[in-house]
């Protein structure tokens, strides 16, 4: 039996709610082999995120080298860059990479905490949106990095518009939106997927889990809108069976 390999290029949350070990749950759940490159440490819980701290980029590099001069990887998923100095290695280890990149561009924790410095967004903006395949943003990461407000549908269309500039297809997320629904714009239009709202509370995690099942989906040879429906009920699935971990306000999905 050989699984697609799907790289997680992110950060590590030692609760599991989000980050590396996040994504490998989700890469496993979605029948690929996941494998990983640590981009910071955070020092957090369900609680929140008490602090972060880049992972020296000479390391991350060698990593890089060895695990892409050993393995045959299938597609790869970037979630939290942390520091600018990490996001360059990231963006020239892509540079050199054929195969579907998803970028998740994590700005900040839902704590509210700073996952990307703001040389790391440039780094991003510059580097990183023209690598990537398709772009998961969240409604507010749309917004900060498109410049526009992202409230309703419209302004979400208007967003991916703008996003898409950069060469990629553009998922606004919808967690954050009224009704929950996701904008999947890509070569194939602007196609919006419902979905329930699971009403268990537990979102933390669900962006990585989200941004991870998208690149199994694209790793299995998937389009970017048959992947994208995947991934949205694997996201359901996962939150409507949460674990019931900490005592915080930031539990993980399942
Ligand atoms: O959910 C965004 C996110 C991504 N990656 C790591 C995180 C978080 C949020 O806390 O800690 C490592």
């Amino acid at each position: 039996m050989r699984a697609p390999v799907v790289l997680t290029i992110a950060g590590f949350d030692p609760s599991s709610g989000a980050g590396i070990t996040a994504d490998l749950r989700a890469i496993a759940a979605n029948k690929c082999y996941g494998i990983s490159c640590i981009t910071a440490f955070t020092v957090q819980s369900t609680v929140g995120v008490a602090k972060s701290q880049p992972v020296e980029p000479k390391l991350v590099r060698e990593t890089l080298v060895a695990l892409a001069e050993d393995i045959e990887i299938s597609a790869i998923k970037v979630g939290m860059l942390g520091a600018g100095a990490v996001a360059e290695v990231a963006a020239e280890f892509l540079e050199g990479y054929r195969g579907p990149v998803v970028l998740d561009p994590v700005l900040r924790s839902s704590s509210g905490a700073e996952l990307a410095d703001s040389e790391a967004v440039e780094v991003l903006r510059e580097r990183l949106l023209p690598r990537a395949t398709v772009i998961t943003p969240n409604a507010m990461e749309a917004a900060e990095l498109a410049g526009i407000a992202v409230g309703n549908r419209p302004e979400a269309e208007s967003a991916a518009r703008l996003l898409s500039r950069s060469g990629g297809a553009v998922i606004i997320t919808g967690g954050h939106l009224a009704d929950n629904a996701d904008l999947v714009f890509s070569k194939e239009g602007a196609v919006w997927l419902e979905g329930p709202r699971v009403g268990t509370g537990q979102t933390h995690g669900t962006g990585c889990a989200y941004s991870s099942a998208l690149a199994c989906g694209l790793a299995k040879g998937l389009s970017v809108v048959a992947a994208a429906r995947a991934a949205k009920e694997y996201v359901a699935a996962a939150v409507r069976e949460s674990p019931d971990v900490g005592r915080g306000k930031f539990r993980p999905v399942g």
